[in-house]
């Protein structure tokens, strides 16, 4: 490629100013002079991703030369975070754009501020999906992220009276300059109708169809030339399912139905599965997702090659939990009734071409589906799940003839009380690899949750421990630390090699560096204080512990425990003024709407921080605070000015975690549970920089299994019995009884058993933080030793245990 991209590589001041200004009149039909904000920052990005057009055309071709083995990621997720400043990084402009846009009277800091967040996503799985997006890239392996373009992101989070209301979020309101939409390459997708026979061969001809169109998003590597694509489908209607003749008629809702029922598809992320039209859409979803992204796989491997042997050598599918599972029947119907290959043929390549990451423990958590809802949207599907249990099952039996039981557990298909497929079986059965996300996790698996299949096939099952981007995560969302750590290392090499931050760690007692680094910590802490200031008036302490639960709201996470230890340092406090160190609690995270107790638990924290807020007698000692809507860019502030990093789920229940990784990397020294990549993170940044607490997985699970009773403990622990009568008299608000319903009935998540030990920690941390020097060398040695986290690790890790895929380097221009 050369000629018109040619116009836009240049990364010179004088370049980028002629690109911005040009952009600003051809694209946006404007000039500096009467430009508004909005028209800066459009012009600003499409600036950025212009230098990154360049790459990515030239990333294509060397592709097409190479004709690698490509990584197809499906996800019905990603959080991408907010891309202009990344781009801007990747690219090197970044000092070249804020000293131009200062030349033009503008300041760069207040145009970064337009760039919005795409929240595709929930938590931590579309994280890690963005993350291994950018380990690909920067990795220079061929890779494509598949997903949906959902119109409305995860909502956004709002506190009223205390408790949360949850707010559209269209996210591309003002139009995104990252999108690049791929209108030529719009693919029909087929529901519900009935299976035909052909001249032998069954069909499905379906009676309902929906056009996906996809638009990409452009994801550079760091230091390197790659740019691979995340390519995202948007359901549309035919461009004649308007229906004028009704909207002649004054019917304007019938009008428009056809089209509502089309684009309804991609509207919203997850939406509510608690009635049928929300269970039946997110099935749509998910064979939507799946039948674009295999449409356009086997037409890039069509580009590149004709024969279908090859297709599992230069195809790797990696299956992003069970949400795209339907790939497996999927890539089964194209191969045998669209190329007509035989069963046994298509069997084995669909086979070599999956893996399937799960990312869970939680039974309920794992997907299944009514086989009569199925059968009515993906009729043939059905028939192919059918066929791929009889032979699964035939494999069973012949390996353990005559165990029934073990027959109808490892069943695709659950009989009781309901007929369901069960996704996890399906992509289990349809894969070559399986992995879990942590040591604990993928160990838990293969000994509980998938354990039958481990028996089964133990080759298949293996450990990918998840980890983040040290780039978004260290470089761009805390420069300064950032900046100290190049300085002290000779250079930004850790930023693709984050085992060099081990050099750190003979730094670990140096008082001048220990001195650097509180500065470091104590502006990042102004700069969070700055924005809760601003978005909820709350004032905080830049001298006092940060101390951070940040996170999804689930009870197995635990934000009741944290909220206990609250209360009772409050109590403590308000009887001796020097019970603890002064603390700045932050909480942030969103609960799933119709996840009753846990809104309710954000609803306590926020009565909690108002009173306590409000007390004088612990003012300057202990400020809580509920930071609303928490998503990657609350994340990116956060994280650089916690000090104390809250990883307290109940062990056994958190697959892995990545907020650790992420807060540990800031220098953030953790209070934990053996739980998910705790453990992990312990090994490595070492027991005496780390607040271990807690049951383990295997003793939670032994109390769960006995007579465990929370009543008792409450009885017997006199300042827990304190916190829970605070609740119940209504000091924090009136009407909580049935928060302490569910701690003092079953306890599911065994919070009043871990609170005394919890709370021992949690002094141990205080003692160590009234200690500047040894916090400071425990906080640097968390930063030092956290190299194994980085995502280039674990995408490391992927390529040599799962996909086997090559670098393709691009050479520069
Ligand atoms: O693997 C990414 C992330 C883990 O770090 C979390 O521990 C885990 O809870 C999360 N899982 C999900 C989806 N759960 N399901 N199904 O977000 O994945």
């Amino acid at each position: 490629p050369n000629g018109p991209a040619l116009r836009a590589i240049g990364t010179t001041a004088a370049e980028f100013e002629r690109d911005l200004v040009s952009n600003l009149y051809f694209e946006r039909g404007t000039t500096m002079e009467s430009a508004s904000a909005q028209d800066v920052y459009q012009s600003l990005a499409v600036t950025v991703r212009d230098r990154l057009v360049d790459r990515r055309a030239r990333t294509a071709t060397a592709h097409q030369a190479a004709n690698p083995r490509c990584v197809y990621y499906l996800s019905a997720e990603y959080m991408l975070g907010r891309q202009l400043r990344q781009n801007l990084q990747y690219t090197g402009t970044e000092e070249v754009a804020r000293d131009v846009l200062k030349g033009l009277g503008v300041s760069l800091d207040e145009i970064a501020d337009f760039d919005v967040e795409p929240s595709l996503g929930n938590g931590g799985l579309g994280r890690l999906a963005a993350c291994l997006l950018d380990a690909l890239a920067t990795a220079d392996i061929p890779a494509v992220g598949y997903g949906i373009r959902y119109d409305l992101g995860l909502f956004r989070q709002a506190i009223v009276d205390g408790a949360q209301v949850e707010r559209p979020d269209d996210w591309a309101f003002d139009g995104s300059p990252w999108e690049f939409p791929q209108q030529d390459d719009r693919q029909a997708v087929g529901f519900y109708g009935r299976v035909e026979v052909e001249a032998g061969r069954r069909r499905w001809i379906p009676e309902e169809t929906v056009l996906g169109e996809p638009s990409h998003m452009l994801v550079p590597g760091y230091g390197t030339q790659t740019v691979n694509i995340v390519r995202l489908w948007r359901a549309r209607a035919d461009s004649d399912a308007f229906n004028l003749a009704d909207f002649a008629a004054g019917r304007s809702a019938e009008a428009v139905q056809e089209v509502l029922r089309s684009e309804n598809i991609s509207k919203v992320l997850y939406p509510a599965d608690s009635t049928e039209f929300g269970r039946e859409l997110r099935l749509k979803q998910q064979y939507f997702l799946v039948s674009c992204s295999l449409w356009d796989i086997v037409r890039r491997f069509h580009l590149r090659n004709s024969d279908w042997t090859v297709f599992a050598d230069k195809t790797v599918i990696q299956l992003n939990d069970t949400h795209p599972a339907l790939a497996v029947p999927e890539l089964m119907r194209l191969l045998v009734d669209e190329y007509e290959l035989d069963w046994d043929t298509a069997w084995s390549i669909t086979r070599r071409t999956f893996a399937y990451t799960c990312h869970t423990l939680l039974p309920e958590a794992l997907e299944t589906w009514p086989v009569a809802l199925f059968e009515r949207l993906l009729p043939r599907h059905l028939e192919i799940v059918y066929a791929i249990n009889q032979t699964h099952l035939d494999e069973v039996e012949s390996r353990f003839p005559g165990d029934g039981d073990l027959r109808r557990r490892l069943s695709l298909i659950q009989e009781e009380p309901e007929r369901r497929i069960r996704m996890a079986h399906l992509a289990v059965v349809g894969s070559h690899a399986v992995n879990g996300v942590a040591e604990l996790h993928s160990r838990l698996l293969a000994e509980t949750t998938l354990a039958d299949f481990a028996r089964l096939w133990p080759e298949r099952f293996r450990n990918v421990t998840n980890g983040v981007s040290p780039r978004r995560f260290l470089r761009l969302a805390n420069p300064r630390l950032a900046a100290l750590i190049s300085e002290r290392l000779g250079g930004e090499g850790w930023l693709t090699d984050l085992d060099q931050l081990r050099g750190l760690a003979a730094l670990a007692g140096d008082s001048e560096f220990q001195r650097r680094w509180r500065v470091v910590k104590r502006d990042n802490k102004l700069d969070l204080a700055a924005y809760v200031r601003a978005a909820t008036g709350v004032v905080l302490d830049p001298d006092a512990l940060c101390d951070v639960h940040v996170k999804r709201f689930h009870e197995y996470k635990r934000q009741l425990l944290k909220l206990l230890h609250v209360i009772t340092l409050h109590d403590r406090l308000r009887a001796d003024p020097g019970a603890d160190v002064p603390r700045t609690v932050v909480f942030a995270g969103k609960a799933a709407p119709s996840y009753h107790a846990v809104k309710r638990i954000i609803q306590l924290i926020n009565g909690v921080a108002k009173v306590v807020n409000a007390d004088p007698a612990v003012a300057g000692r202990l400020t809580v605070v509920f930071l609303p809507d928490y998503n990657v860019t609350r994340a990116e502030l956060i994280v650089p000015a916690a000090d104390l990093s809250e990883q307290i789920s109940l062990a056994g229940k958190e697959a892995s975690g990545t907020g650790n990784m992420k807060l540990a990397l800031n220098g953030a020294v953790t209070v934990g549970t053996l739980d998910g990549a705790n453990i992990e993170l312990r090994d490595r940044v070492g027991a005496d920089n780390f607040f271990l607490f807690g049951v383990d997985a295997a003793c939670a699970a032994e109390v769960r299994r006995g007579d465990y009773r929370p009543g008792e403990i409450a009885g017997s622990d006199p300042e827990l019995a304190a916190a829970l009568a605070a609740i119940a008299d209504g000091r924090y608000g009136a009407g909580f009884g049935d928060v302490l319903d569910t701690l003092l009935g079953r306890d599911e998540y065994l919070t009043l058993a871990d609170y005394r030990a919890y709370l021992d920690a949690q002094d141990a941390a205080a003692a160590a933080w009234r200690d500047p020097a040894r916090w400071t060398a425990m906080s640097i040695r968390n930063t030092a030793h956290c190299g194994f986290f980085s995502a280039d690790r674990t995408v490391a890790d992927y390529r040599d245990r799962i996909w086997h895929a090559d670098p393709v380097p691009v050479p520069p221009r």
